[in-house]
């Protein structure tokens, strides 16, 4: 398992932290996801075997948020 951190500035309330943990935790591969709008950080857990980070950061882009 990797833990990696990211970071989106777009996540501003509850709807953004619910909006990056479905659209990440929707990944096969990601068993955990932790987005806290007030710090924006995004804590990711997931299996390197199964999903790549790329995809993780595609999943959240797509639903709105880019993180670095
Ligand atoms: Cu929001």
């Amino acid at each position: 398992m990797e833990e990696v951190v990211l970071n989106s500035s777009k996540m501003s309330c509850g709807h953004c932290k619910m909006a990056v943990e479905n659209a990440a935790g929707a990944l096969a591969g990601v068993s955990s996801v932790s987005a806290d709008p007030e710090s924006k950080r995004i804590e990711v857990t997931y299996d390197e075997n199964m999903v790549s980070l790329d995809a993780i950061k595609k999943a959240i882009a797509e639903a709105g948020y880019p993180a670095e």
